[in-house]
């Protein structure tokens, strides 16, 4: 199986750290996202949206990290690292589904602003005084966040 990566997306490596507690050996392509691979037309041939990751095997193309995830356990009989109980398994989606909904997007964001700026334009965004990771989130989704931020609003209380 080919994986198409880039070594600093976090949404590939979720996906090489599945294959790695799998003992999965994937062939590693690098996408050079900085020179826009990801863009070229034989790339986005399999995969439109123009990102990584992207799961190769035998003529199946399979994109979105943990759709990809889900399938490499299923790749592997006797497994356990994806439970093939129901209710376990429901539980394993729950954050799954929460990681790619609520987490991912907002640490995204984050990424963008304070490291990709960086890179593109020399300087991170200014640090806006109520900043915090939820902070662009509607008071509704803002509670998603409690399950790791138990104050409810992305910020960890320091004192
Ligand atoms: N929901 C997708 C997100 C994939 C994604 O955003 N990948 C980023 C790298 S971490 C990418 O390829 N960005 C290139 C771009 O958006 O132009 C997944 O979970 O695979």
């Amino acid at each position: 199986m080919r994986l198409y990566f880039h070594p600093l997306s976090s949404n590939s490596r979720r996906v090489t750290m599945t294959a790695q507690q799998l003992g999965l050996e994937l062939d590693l392509i690098v996408v050079d996202l900085l020179k826009g691979e990801h863009r070229d037309p034989e790339f986005l041939q399999f995969n439109p949206n123009g990102k990584v990751p992207l799961l190769e095997d035998d003529g199946f193309q399979l994109w979105e990290s943990h759709a990809i995830m889900q399938y490499l356990a299923d790749r592997c009989p006797g497994q356990t690292l994806y439970p093939h109980d129901a209710q376990a398994r429901a539980d394993v989606n729950r954050w799954l589904f929460w990681s790619a909904y609520h987490f991912t997007p907002a640490v995204g964001f984050i990424s963008r602003e304070r490291i990709q700026r960086r890179w593109w334009v020399g300087r991170e965004a200014p640090i806006r005084p109520k900043f915090n990771a939820a902070s662009r989130c509607s008071p509704r989704r803002r509670r998603c966040w409690t399950p790791i931020f138990p104050a409810g609003n992305g910020s960890r209380k320091t004192s």
